[in-house]
């Protein structure tokens, strides 16, 4: 009778008689799942160490590939992505007041003529100015205020360099884009005869 009743009611977990086989059924899976445990931990732990055997490979990779662009970077010069000396702005077409001027201390102690192209003029390293430009029908126009003889040297949007020595008269430099395209322009202001000399650039859409 006793054995039929609970053949008859397996899943009713009041009946006492599963209640009383709870503890063996317990005692049976806590030593499994305590060693299952413990192996998980081994294996993240494992894992985990290899993560950081795989963070420390990239690391010194990515340490590496940080020296090698340093040791470039000399050589190459005028790299655009730098960050300008002098700071940046976001322009769309239309923007005022025009014109946007930037005050700066123009030159430094690299020949602008290695750049590809009639540049000339002594440039620093990184850009001194950086416009992100929103295109819309007008032109771009960047030129120099100085007492000193200073250039222009823009790298466009579309990676070409763009120069000027003096076509803004009295040795001071203009840059016109036409049809500007959008996106980020790198301006260097050089000078010619010394290595810097205070100047102001003019970013303008009037022609
Ligand atoms: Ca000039």
């Amino acid at each position: 009778m006793a054995k039929r009743r609970l053949a008859a009611t397996p899943v009713n977990m009041d009946t006492p008689h599963i209640r009383g086989a709870a503890p063996t059924c317990l005692f049976s899976i806590q030593p499994y799942q305590a060693s299952t445990g413990l192996d998980r931990a081994r294996r993240l732990d494992s894992a985990y160490r290899a993560l950081m055997r795989t963070l420390d490979m990239k690391k010194t990779f990515v340490l590496a590939a940080a020296a090698v662009v340093l040791m470039a970077a000399p050589a190459m010069a005028q790299t655009a992505h730098r960050t300008a000396t002098f700071g940046e702005v976001s322009l769309s077409a239309g923007f005022t007041p025009d014109p946007y001027r930037v005050s700066m201390t123009a030159g430094g102690s690299i020949n602008g003529a290695r750049l590809p192209g009639s540049c000339m003029g002594n440039i620093s390293d990184a850009p001194d100015f950086e416009v992100t430009y929103d295109a819309g029908g007008l032109p771009l126009v960047f030129r120099t205020l100085s007492s000193a003889d200073t250039t222009l040297i823009i790298n466009g949007p579309d990676g070409r360099w763009y120069c000027d020595d003096d076509s803004y008269g009295d040795g001071d430099a203009m840059v016109r884009f036409s049809r500007p395209q959008s996106g980020t322009y790198d301006i260097w202001v050089g000078v010619l005869g010394d290595s810097t000399a205070s100047a102001t650039l003019e970013v303008t859409e009037t022609p």
